[in-house]
């Protein structure tokens, strides 16, 4: 048991240095990433549409990313295709915006092909006021031809410009999700969004297309939420990628409060990397806390704090045994630990993916716990901290199972 003990404590003050230093070590964190993403790469999907018909309304909404540039709704703003991560470094999910069509002497179709080639699926995006998009069925007939199978989810945008003078307000509860929608809508709208359906009908292939009206509007525009539907773009793109994102992508039932909500999918992505990594048959354990410090500095910039050595301390303190006791049960049990010749370098056998990526997501979960009462300019109790961090277990195990029986990998 000692020797155990000896063992999570240098995990510990390795985390504790990492989160204690100026700055992450991004070459250990880079590292760790990549080797998690080389074995499991993020699916891409790819965005298209006509220019200025909201496709980087929808990146920034979904990535909430400020390097994604809205037009002013009238010139073509994005010229070339990029690509956002989310989370930026641990990425779950890639997004590929492109270069709007329909632009006068713009031929797409070299930046269709390498768009056709990185990506999973497709997110075409349509202005509701515009029925006929001529050119966006072009390309996607040819799309499809190649890709029968691909998903579609079309994003309906700007709605309200389908509202009567009358209608100052969108339809609260959103609608759409209900199949009676057609009734629950102004009239206008609602011809509006099924003449494009009609459009697009006859498709070919046979992967599923979903529909989801939105709109995305300015403050300034007046209407609340200033995010409309983007719950239902959530779910439909989880349906579509059907690779059990909702867990990974969404926050967990029941949590309200938008600091956590945000910083869930970031203690996801981190979590899914440390069990890849932890998977791997040998593997430097330097890279655990690297992407543990990584995630601990993503939530505190999240909960606009800084971790110092004087709050790492207290956070891992206040967490106490529990941190390492949950780590040594399960390793204790197999008696594998003390296999362990040298810290910095395991068999994977002995780590786990279920271990190191639960740990992490326990680790996110009590650290978003941690920096909320700081927030609030309150302490935390170790017993609050520590239950926080035993449901975070729980949640993360949970997490990890789903992801193993998803692809197959060890535990
Ligand atoms: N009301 C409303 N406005 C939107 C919506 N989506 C986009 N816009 C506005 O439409 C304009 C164009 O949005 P962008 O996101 O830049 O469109 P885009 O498809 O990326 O355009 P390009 O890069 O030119 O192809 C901006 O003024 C947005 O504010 C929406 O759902 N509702
Ligand atoms: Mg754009």
């Amino acid at each position: 048991m000692s020797d155990d003990r000896g063992f999570w404590t240098g995990l510990r003050h390795r985390l504790h240095q990492a989160l204690s230093a100026p700055s992450v070590d991004s070459d250990e964190l880079e590292k760790a990433v990549n080797m998690a993403a080389d074995r499991e790469p993020a699916p891409v999907i790819w965005l298209l549409g006509l220019a200025q018909s909201g496709k980087t309304s929808i990146v920034r909404a979904l990535t909430g990313s400020s390097r994604a540039q809205i037009g002013d709704g009238f010139r073509p703003c994005t010229r070339t295709a990029s690509i956002y991560d989310f989370p930026p470094e641990v990425p779950l999910v890639r997004f590929l915006d492109t270069r709007g069509l329909g632009e006068v002497g713009y031929d797409p179709a070299e930046d269709i092909a390498l768009c056709e080639e990185q990506s999973h699926l497709l997110i075409v995006v349509v202005r509701a006021s515009e029925p006929r998009p001529q050119a966006v069925l072009d390309v996607l007939k040819k799309v499809r031809k190649r890709h029968p199978d691909w998903p579609v989810v079309f994003a309906q945008t700007c709605l309200h410009q389908g509202y009567s003078d009358r209608q100052t307000e969108h339809v609260l509860p959103y609608p759409f999700g209900d199949d009676a929608w057609q009734a629950k809508v102004p009239e206008g709208l609602a011809r509006l969004l099924l003449a494009q359906r009609e459009f697009f009908a006859d498709l070919p292939g046979n992967g599923p297309l979903l529909w989801v009206p939105i709109d995305f509007t300015r403050p300034d525009d007046g209407f609340e939420p200033v995010d409309y539907g983007l719950d239902a773009l959530w779910s439909a793109i989880e349906e579509a990628a059907s690779l059990g994102l909702e867990m990974r992508l969404r926050t967990d039932p029941g949590v309200t409060d938008l600091y956590s909500r945000a910083a869930h999918p970031h203690i996801v992505g981190f979590s899914l990397a440390a069990g890849t990594v932890g998977a791997l048959p040998v593997i430097d354990l330097a890279l655990l806390p690297a992407l543990q410090a990584g995630l601990l500095h993503r939530l505190a910039g999240l909960y606009k704090q800084r971790w110092t050595a004087r709050s790492s301390a207290e956070f891992l303190g206040l967490l106490g045994s529990g941190f390492a006791a949950a780590y040594g049960a399960r390793l204790a049990g197999r008696s594998l630990v003390k296999l362990i010749p040298v810290w910095g370098q395991t068999a994977g056998a002995v780590w786990g993916a279920s271990t190191s990526g639960a740990i992490t997501f326990a680790l996110g979960k009590a650290a978003c716990s941690y920096l909320d009462r700081k927030r609030e300019g309150h302490d935390i109790s170790a017993n609050a901290l520590r239950q926080a961090y035993r449901d975070g277990l729980d949640q993360g195990r949970k997490l990890l199972r789903q992801q193993q029986s998803r692809t197959g990998s060890p535990s």
